[in-house]
């Protein structure tokens, strides 16, 4: 397909140029073509750009409008403009070299007066997009419905009082799967933008958590009979828009599938700055995810410690990105997931070039966390050391108690006979947290 003009010229198609690297435009650890274990990085960390903060956020904040002005945002009919910016991001996917991206049906193409006229729009843009992905190899990681933003959602989607909003709902997500299937998206997400509560005063707890889940079964059973075989995804995130999110978190997200007999259908797609604002870790979250074999997908960010919501940076820091990567490697990788910068450039970063410099830290830190993971698995010294933190539990009584032959009766047993008091032994965190400075910093 003919490119008929260039919206980001001046910037080159960014080379790596290894580490100590002068050049600010150019990867220091991000070699998308290096080949490591018979599969290039490019492969292995299948990084994606998030449509919405990349290409429909423009800085604005509960204080201002929006301080970053694009050129391909100019022209009357919002169809047309939506397509401009369409090959406007597919360009800048081929100079940042990210393979995937991810969107929600309303970044893509503007909301008509009407559910047809939306469904309209929809399939216009849809097909130029996968023209585009056609001319540049760009994969669609996951697509997903904004179920937050028009007024209609106020209170909530699927978990709305008024079964004509759910009804409303469940369209919008019918076609958002429908789409996602023809552009060939890897995975489906459902994150419940405002699928809780401000106020019990008002509120149904139960009868909103059965809705939700009979939503969800609902599009289980529409993908099946569309053929639709991606991966669906839950996003968690305990509050923001709302005061209480049902999704809190993946522990709570795990029962709550389990519940409802949800849980042979979804994985979970870990956000960042969402785990922090769950009060976790993005390693916590990550590992309860992977200890159930679900594991999906990252929505790559970090908050900000003296904040209290979901700030949606890029992430450099390393050292969070590295012990997130050994948990995930360990876990086997994230299959048909990937790592998605859902995160944005701060309001005064106005120049293309920001957008730039943001997705190529991002991309830096994953894949020298990515480097430094595969480092310190490969050496075993921590799994050694958990090793043999348990291995009590790898004979003898320890071996019953996992197997199930083990009870209080034959334990107490036990401790009242030839075992006694056990010898307490150390946890030894410091000795491990200087042993991760030395992959960190030598
Ligand atoms: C918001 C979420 C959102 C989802 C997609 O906090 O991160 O962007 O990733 O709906
Ligand atoms: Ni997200
Ligand atoms: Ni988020």
């Amino acid at each position: 397909m003919a490119k008929s003009r260039s919206y980001f010229t001046g910037i080159p198609t960014i080379a790596y140029a290894g580490p100590g690297a002068s050049n600010a435009l150019a990867f220091r650890h991000y070699n998308p073509d290096e080949i490591i274990e018979g599969k290039t990085m490019s492969e292995h960390l299948r990084f994606s750009i998030a449509y919405w903060h990349s290409f429909r956020g423009t800085g604005s904040d509960p204080f201002g409008p929006g301080t970053i002005v694009r050129p391909w945002e100019s022209g009357k009919d919002p169809v047309s403009v939506a397509k401009l910016r369409l090959e406007a991001a597919f360009e800048f996917h081929q100079k940042i070299r990210a393979p995937f991206w991810a969107f929600h049906d309303r970044d893509i193409a503007p909301e008509g007066r009407t559910l047809a006229q939306s469904n309209q729009h929809l399939d216009a843009v849809v097909a130029h997009a996968k023209q585009l992905q056609k001319a540049t190899g760009v994969k669609l990681l996951w697509g997903t419905a904004n179920l937050f933003s028009n007024p209609r959602y106020m209170c909530g989607a699927s978990t709305n009082p008024d079964a004509h909003v759910f009804a409303y709902a469940a369209a919008q997500v019918k076609k958002a799967l429908e789409i996602t299937q023809e552009l060939g998206g890897e995975n489906y997400v459902f994150w419940g933008g405002r699928e809780g509560y401000e106020t019990l005063l008002n509120t149904n707890l139960k009868r909103e958590q059965d809705h939700l889940a009979a939503f969800l079964h609902m599009a289980v059973d529409y993908a099946k009979s569309i053929g639709f075989k991606g991966q669906f995804l839950i996003e968690p995130k305990p509050k923001e828009p709302t005061k209480h999110q049902y999704d809190f978190d993946v522990a709570s997200g795990i029962a709550f599938l389990r519940t409802y007999g949800l849980e042979k259908y979804f994985k979970f797609n870990i956000e960042t700055n969402h785990a922090t604002l769950a009060g976790h870790t993005f390693q916590h979250e990550i590992e309860v995810a992977a200890s159930q074999q679900m594991l999906g997908s990252i929505d790559a960010n970090s908050g900000d410690l003296l904040l209290g919501w979901d700030t949606d940076q890029f992430n450099t820091d390393v050292k969070e990105l590295t012990l997130a990567m050994t948990s995930i490697l360990r876990a086997g990788g994230l299959g048909t997931g990937g790592f998605n910068f859902d995160a944005k450039l701060r309001r005064p970063s106005i120049d293309p070039a920001d957008l730039f410099h943001a997705h190529i830290g991002g991309m830096d830190a994953y894949a020298l966390a990515f480097k430094l993971a595969r480092k310190i698995l490969a050496d075993g010294q921590f799994e050694r050391f958990v090793a043999d933190r348990y291995a009590s539990f790898d004979t003898g009584f320890g071996r019953d108690i996992e197997t199930g032959k083990a009870n209080f009766k034959s334990l107490e047993k036990l401790v009242l006979g030839k075992l006694g008091e056990p010898t307490p032994k150390s946890g030894k965190q410091e000795y491990l947290e200087n042993l991760l400075n030395t992959y960190l910093h030598g």
